[in-house]
C-alpha cells in the first residue's frame, strides 16, 4: 500500500513538472476571453445582444475546466507511458489501485458538474425561460428555402389582412425587445444568427419562441443550420439592425410597397 502509494505520488509529481511546461496553452483561453472582452475577435464572431456576454462566458468557462483537464489527463498518461514502459529485467507490479486517489478523482469531477449544472440551467432559464415583455412580436415562417417574415400592421396584431410581409429581410430596431414566433411550412429548418447567440429549430406544427434585445446596429446574416434539402446552402436571410427612425421608415416603405 505504501509503495502504492509513493508510486503515485511520483508519477503525479513528473506529471505536474510536465503540466507546468504546457502550462502556457491553458493561458490560451483566458486570453482569448481577456481579448473578446477588449473587442478583439478571436474565436467567437461579436456578440450583439444583451444575452451575449452571459453565453460567451459560460462557453469560456467550461472551455477552460475541460482545458485543464485535458491537458492533465494526456500528460499524466505520457509520464505512465514513458516512465512505466517495458525493460528488461524489471518485473511487472501488481497493483489493485488506491482508494484514496480514486475517491478524490471521482468527487472533484462530480462537484464540478454539478456547479456547471446549476451555472447553465442559470443562463437557460435567463436566455430561454419566460421573455420579458416584447416591443415588438413577429413571426418567421421558414420554408424551402426561404425566410417568410410578418409584422403586424396599424392594427398590431399578426395575421390579420393589413400585415407587412417581406422574404428574406429582416429589419429589427435596436435597443429593443423582439420576440420571434417561430414556424415551418414544411421541413425542419433552424433560425440561426451567429452574432446574437441565437439559435433555433421551426418545426412543422409548432410554434417557437425565442426573444433578443440587439445591443448595436449593423448588418448580419440569417443561416438555415439544419440540412433542410437541396436548396439549404442559399437558405439565407439578412438582417439589419437599425434606429428605431429609420426602421419605421423601412416598415412605412414595405408597407407601401406591400401595397402595390
Ligand atoms: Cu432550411
Amino acid at each position: 500500500m505504501r509503495s502504492d502509494l509513493r508510486l503515485v505520488a511520483c508519477s503525479l509529481r513528473q506529471a505536474a513538472r510536465f503540466f507546468i511546461a504546457i502550462i502556457g496553452s491553458v493561458a490560451l483561453p483566458t486570453t482569448v476571453l481577456a481579448l473578446d472582452a477588449s473587442g478583439v475577435r478571436v474565436w467567437l464572431p461579436e456578440g450583439v445582444t444583451t444575452v451575449a456576454p452571459v453565453i460567451d462566458r459560460l462557453f469560456y468557462v467550461v472551455l477552460v475546466i475541460t482545458g485543464v483537464v485535458f491537458l492533465l489527463v494526456q500528460a499524466t498518461l505520457l509520464v505512465f507511458l514513458i516512465r512505466y514502459r517495458r525493460r528488461p529485467g524489471r518485473a511487472a507490479h501488481y497493483t489493485h489501485g488506491n482508494n484514496a486517489v480514486e475517491v478524490v478523482w471521482t468527487v472533484i469531477p462530480a462537484l464540478i458538474l454539478a456547479w456547471l449544472a446549476f451555472y447553465s440551467q442559470r443562463v437557460w432559464s435567463q436566455v430561454r425561460g419566460t421573455p420579458p415583455p416584447a416591443d415588438l412580436h413577429i413571426e418567421i415562417t421558414a420554408e424551402q428555402f426561404v425566410w417568410n417574415i410578418r409584422y403586424a400592421g396599424p392594427d398590431g396584431e399578426l395575421n390579420t389582412p393589413d400585415d407587412i410581409t417581406t422574404i428574406n429581410q429582416l429589419h429589427l430596431p435596436v435597443h429593443q425587445i423582439v420576440l420571434v414566433h417561430l414556424k415551418s411550412k414544411d421541413v425542419i429548418h433552424s433560425f440561426f444568427v451567429p452574432q446574437f447567440r441565437m439559435k433555433l429549430d421551426a418545426v412543422p406544427g409548432m410554434t417557437g419562441r425565442l426573444w433578443f434585445s440587439a445591443t448595436k446596429t449593423g448588418h448580419y446574416e440569417i443561416a438555415c443550420a439544419e440540412l433542410c434539402g437541396l436548396g439549404h446552402y442559399r437558405m439565407r436571410g439578412y438582417l439589419t439592425i437599425e434606429s428605431p427612425e429609420e426602421f419605421q421608415a423601412w416598415l412605412t416603405k414595405t408597407q407601401a410597397e406591400n401595397r402595390t
